[in-house]
């Protein structure tokens, strides 16, 4: 990692409905609740920048949108987040969640939609600016359980399935292909968590992930934001 990084940056990742956002909450909270200095934030996302080209990102309107436009829009959000968020709360001691990062690029656009993974690989390299995080927990899921979960989300909140939710089976098998791939390629970062099951079972399975990042880190510090 190219930065004085004192704090640890832990990423979550998935296809859509895996829980991801389910189990950086609860792990946010219970960092929190142990007293460490957490923050929580997401991609595309976590900055104005990020959030305005996660809307164009979502939009329905956008069907037209080419895989290398849908790349570059994803590099841009991420180039922003690092230098805006991630590289200064990392080198203030803080423990950051990210709800995807840029492993999500190689699943989605690489494996997904056939983007060729050497410019994937450049242009995650401009975008990360070298800042990998410490932990990945890759949480694996079918994808037909899901969408089960995704619709019981949409009956609840009335929300419509957004561009990329608006996709095959087949188009999210592979992007959990190309997952399963990166984790095997990178077993020291990238931890697969069996996704299926209870939410808290879940979150003690990502805890045991945790703690030793944690005992290297040493005891909460209080950060002066
Ligand atoms: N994308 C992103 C790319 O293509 N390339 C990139 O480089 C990046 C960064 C936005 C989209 O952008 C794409 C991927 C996405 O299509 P997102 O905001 O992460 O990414 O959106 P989603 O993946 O769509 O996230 P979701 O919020 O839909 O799904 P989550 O976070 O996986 O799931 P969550 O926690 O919201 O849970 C979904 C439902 O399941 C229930 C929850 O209560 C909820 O109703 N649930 C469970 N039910 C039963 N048992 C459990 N253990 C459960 N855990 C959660």
């Amino acid at each position: 990692m190219a930065t004085s990084q004192a704090g640890i940056f832990i990423t979550f990742e998935g296809i859509e409905g895996c829980g991801k956002t389910t189990q950086s909450d609860m792990l946010y909270n219970y960092l929190i609740g142990q007293g460490y200095p957490a923050m929580f934030t997401r991609e595309p996302g976590g900055t104005p920048v990020g959030e305005a080209v996660r809307k164009i990102l979502a939009d329905t309107k956008h069907k037209d949108m080419l895989p290398i436009t849908e790349t570059l829009l994803f590099s841009a959000a991420r180039y922003q987040h690092v230098n805006q968020v991630i590289r200064p709360s990392l080198e203030e001691g803080m423990i950051i969640i990210s709800d995807r990062f840029a492993d999500a690029t190689v699943a989605y656009q690489g494996f997904g939609r056939k983007v060729p993974m050497d410019l994937i690989r450049e242009l995650n390299q401009v975008a990360t600016w070298g800042v990998w995080p410490n932990l990945t927990v890759l949480l694996d899921i079918d994808p037909v359980l899901a969408f089960e979960r995704l619709r019981g989300r949409l009956e609840q909140t009335s929300q419509d399935l957004d561009r990329i939710e608006q996709e095959t089976v087949e188009f999210f098998r592979n992007v959990r292909e190309g997952y399963l791939q990166l984790a095997t390629d990178d077993p020291a970062r990238i931890k697969t968590v069996e996704a299926a099951g209870d939410p808290d079972e879940v979150h003690q399975r990502i805890l045991d992930l945790i703690r030793p990042h944690l005992r290297a880190y040493g005891r909460p510090q209080k950060i002066n934001l």
